[in-house]
């Protein structure tokens, strides 16, 4: 392993509040990628692309800055673990970047802050650093062959659009996540629609639980269809969504249809590199994954 690259660690909200054993799989599968994390001290919400942009752009590019120059001053690149964040970061630098009269008014408003920003700090997501090591080298740090596991990738939005500011190299028909599940040793399976938001985003999931529920249940549906045996994702508001879901559902229907276990990437390739369920959060999911974890364990 080279040497450590260290990046300053931004959680969001979700993550922290919702999901701290999404967050210790990533602290403990990190690390052993020769990825070092180093929190982001002082960090607010990014905020929301899908909301808090919708309702006022200047605040939420200003206060997206504000983040970005915490890192800029501790000198690193941010890393985070959920696409919303993500987008947030990516379309803020592309904003000030081609824009310069854009980055003065956010300069103006830290003027007497002491806030220094010139946006030199990237954005980097999870699934991209890893991805970036490639798939041949995720490969050979494997010692439990994840055989016979079908899973069903869910990419999520903001991760791939507005593709002009992401850094994949094609706009559809996205394979990264499905190469780096597959480099597992698991089988990433074809579904129907498997690029679908999954609902909760720009809000939806905040104003209108119904409408939002009724697309997770679309998309599960189709993954069901298709035989998966677990959910895999790499955003936190994604996750919460599949989480939260499956036993509304279930208590609309007055049954136990709804029982997919959700993993995030690192929970995955964390018991993929031998790592045991507890290091990895997998005995705190909403959805229980105790079926899953006995049959990957026997
Ligand atoms: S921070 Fe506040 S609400 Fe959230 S998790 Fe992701 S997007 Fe950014
Ligand atoms: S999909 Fe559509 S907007 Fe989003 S990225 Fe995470 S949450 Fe699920
Ligand atoms: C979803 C973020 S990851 S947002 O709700 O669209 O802002």
């Amino acid at each position: 392993m080279t040497e450590a690259k260290k990046y300053s660690f931004f959680l969001g909200c979700v993550m922290p509040n919702r999901f701290p054993n999404v967050e210790k799989s990533i602290r403990e599968v990190m690390p052993r990628l020769g990825v070092e994390l180093e929190d982001l001290q002082g960090a607010s919400c990014c905020p929301a692309p899908g909301v808090i942009r919708s309702f006022n752009e200047p605040t939420w590019l200003a206060l997206a800055s504000r983040n970005l120059a915490l890192a800029e001053k501790a000198g690193n690149d941010i890393i985070t673990g959920c696409n919303g964040c993500y987008g947030t970061f990516k379309e803020t630098l592309a904003t000030i970047h081609e824009d310069p009269d854009k980055l003065r008014e956010v300069q103006q408003v830290f003027k007497g802050m002491g806030i220094k920003f010139k946006g030199e700090a990237d954005a980097k997501h999870i699934i991209e650093v890893i991805y970036d090591m490639g798939p041949e080298a995720i490969k050979k740090m494997v010692k439990r062959p994840l055989t016979g596991l079908k899973v069903a990738v869910h990419y999520g939005c903001h991760l791939l659009k507005p593709s002009k500011t992401r850094p994949w190299q094609q706009s559809e028909r996205h394979t990264f996540l499905d190469e780096l599940v597959e480099a597992t040793g698991a089988e990433s399976i074809r579904y129907k629609d498997k690029y679908m938001c999954c609902g909760a985003g720009g809000g939806v999931r905040g104003s209108n639980v119904p409408v939002s529920v009724d697309i997770a249940k679309e998309k599960m549906d189709n993954m069901m269809d298709a035989g998966a045996d677990i959910i895999v994702d790499v955003c936190s508001f994604c996750h919460l969504q599949f989480e939260v879901s499956q036993p509304q559902l279930n208590k609309e229907l007055g049954e136990m249809k709804y029982k997919i276990p959700v993993f995030y990437y690192t929970q995955l390739l964390g018991l993929a590199m031998g790592l045991e369920p507890d290091q990895l959060g997998l005995h705190k999911h909403v959805v229980s994954t105790k079926e899953i974890l006995d049959r990957i364990l026997q």
